[in-house]
């Protein structure tokens, strides 16, 4: 376990509680200067890991501040893995103040910065990077999808998953270094490579697998991205209004309006769904218009699912055919206008008509939208890759493991180079958790926290 270096001197305190007016307002305080506290703006007594009701007073003239809940957690059984306090204190602002104020009047002591909690609980071996950056998501959770996967990482189902196959790993690397350090042993089997190359490929085999669905998480983080597609002034922008029930993009009876992609957040049926309203697609002379039909064309490139609006009205250009996908979702807008009937230059596959104007059909879009990503995002058992940094880590391990692999399938090979292989693919999953090579990334991580956690 990593002990914390130098940090210990100082005790740090926020509201971890949020700024919002509030009932209760949470104030936690970790370090060694804790009893500090406890002696002087609690005075009485309290009993560890137990709520108890105090009256906290300035310690420069002895008035009381608050009436309040103190919890005691003495270290090493905290959060942070140092002696922690948190004040419930009542959520009014001045009463926060107040209570900090008198914090600060403590030697040693110190406002925390963002995601500093997290930082030591890190340091002292309390949380792995998976867990932390678990715990991140968990914060930042808006939606229920989001926050089911993130309890996932923060409850340690991700660490668990790759320190159970880096147990694997150095399971198989034991045998080769007991053949490279003691070929005389007996419990060493002579056929080394036959012996852990049934083990590495079933652990490749898994590692695969977990990768199938790659970025399923980091979707999932970032939002399901719909891009609402098609040629000029078939209603994009206005159906974009109606979902978001805003006026977030313009809408004009001019052809070419849109330019810019306009994004809106939705939380559909607990799902982070990002609509996307693009440029009209048409050839154009106009270059801000080019650029808008550009962008169009990378959203719907990137997209996870791609609504295509149609008018039979209007014809459909060729730029636009060779961009259609057979998993989108077909639409005919202007539903209230009724059918454009045979006279029409073109028909369209179209699944639904909907009108952006009075709102028909709409419901049934969102949900064929809701549906889409509940395929998508289906939590299985095995939970897939949840970030891309995980990602880097897991395809490296694979890489190790394939040559790995082979080597040991064959009839003479160099054990040195198994075991090189071995710890690589060990050391990549390590990294995961933050065991190694962590200082390059911890600013990143504990930079996604708020201030309080
Ligand atoms: N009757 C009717 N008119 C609509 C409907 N949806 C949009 N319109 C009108 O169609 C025109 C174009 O609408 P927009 O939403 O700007 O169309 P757009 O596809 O975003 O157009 P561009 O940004 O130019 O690509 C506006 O005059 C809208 O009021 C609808 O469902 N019914
Ligand atoms: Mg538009």
């Amino acid at each position: 376990m990593k002990r914390i270096r130098g940090l210990a001197e100082e005790t740090i305190f926020a509201p971890s509680s949020g700024n919002q007016k509030a009932g209760v307002c949470v104030i936690r305080v970790s370090g060694a200067g804790c009893r500090k506290v406890l002696d002087g703006l609690v005075g009485e007594p309290v009993r560890a890991r137990q709520a108890c009701l105090r009256t906290l007073s300035n310690t420069e003239n002895g008035e009381p501040i608050d009436r309040c809940l103190v919890l005691w957690f003495p270290g090493p059984s905290s959060f942070t893995g140092e002696d922690v306090i948190e004040l419930h204190v009542h959520g009014g602002r001045a009463v926060i103040d107040a209570t900090l104020r008198t914090l600060g009047n403590f030697s040693g002591f110190r406002l925390a910065e963002p995601g500093e909690f997290a930082r030591r609980a890190f340091l002292n071996g309390k949380l792995d990077l998976s867990e932390v950056e678990g715990l991140a998501d968990l914060i930042n959770a808006q939606t229920e999808m989001q926050r089911k996967l993130a309890l996932r990482e923060a409850d340690g189902r991700v660490k668990a998953l790759y320190e159970g196959w880096r147990g694997r790993l150095l399971h198989c690397l034991s045998f080769v270094e007991a053949d490279v350090d003691f070929v005389d042993e007996d419990d060493v089997p002579d056929d080394l490579g036959s012996t852990i190359s049934g083990s590495l490929a079933e652990l490749l085999e898994d590692v695969n697998k977990h990768c199938a669905n790659p970025m399923q998480g980091e979707v999932l983080r970032q939002g399901f991205r719909v891009v609402l597609a098609g040629v000029p002034n078939v209603g994009k922008s206005s159906l974009l209004n109606r979902i978001a029930q805003r006026e977030a993009a313009i809408v004009t009876e001019t052809a070419g309006t849109t330019r810019d992609v306009v994004e809106v957040f939705v939380d559909l049926g607990g799902y982070p769904v990002v609509f996307c309203d693009t440029a009209g697609l048409r050839g154009t002379e106009d270059p801000v218009e080019r650029i808008g039909v550009e962008r169009a064309v990378k959203a719907v490139n990137e997209a996870d699912c791609v609504v295509w609006m149609c008018d039979e009205r209007l014809e459909w250009p060729e730029a636009a055919r060779s961009l259609t996908d057979s998993d989108a979702i077909w639409i005919r807008n202007k539903g209230d206008l009724g059918d454009p009937g045979e006279s029409a230059p073109q028909r369209s596959p179209v699944s639904l008509v909907v009108s952006a104007q009075s709102g028909e059909g709409v419901v049934d879009l969102l949900a064929l939208i809701q549906a889409s990503a509940s395929e998508r995002f289906e939590l299985t058992e095995d939970i897939g890759v949840v970030r891309q940094r995980h990602a880097e880590c897991v395809t490296n391990c694979a890489g190790h493991l394939e040559a790995a692999l082979k080597l040991s399938g064959q009839d003479h090979f160099d054990t040195e180079l198994l075991a090189e292989e071995l710890r690589l693919a060990a050391r990549a999953l390590a990294k995961i958790g933050g065991r190694i090579d962590v200082e390059d990334i911890l600013d990143r991580i504990f930079g996604e926290f708020c201030i309080g956690k």
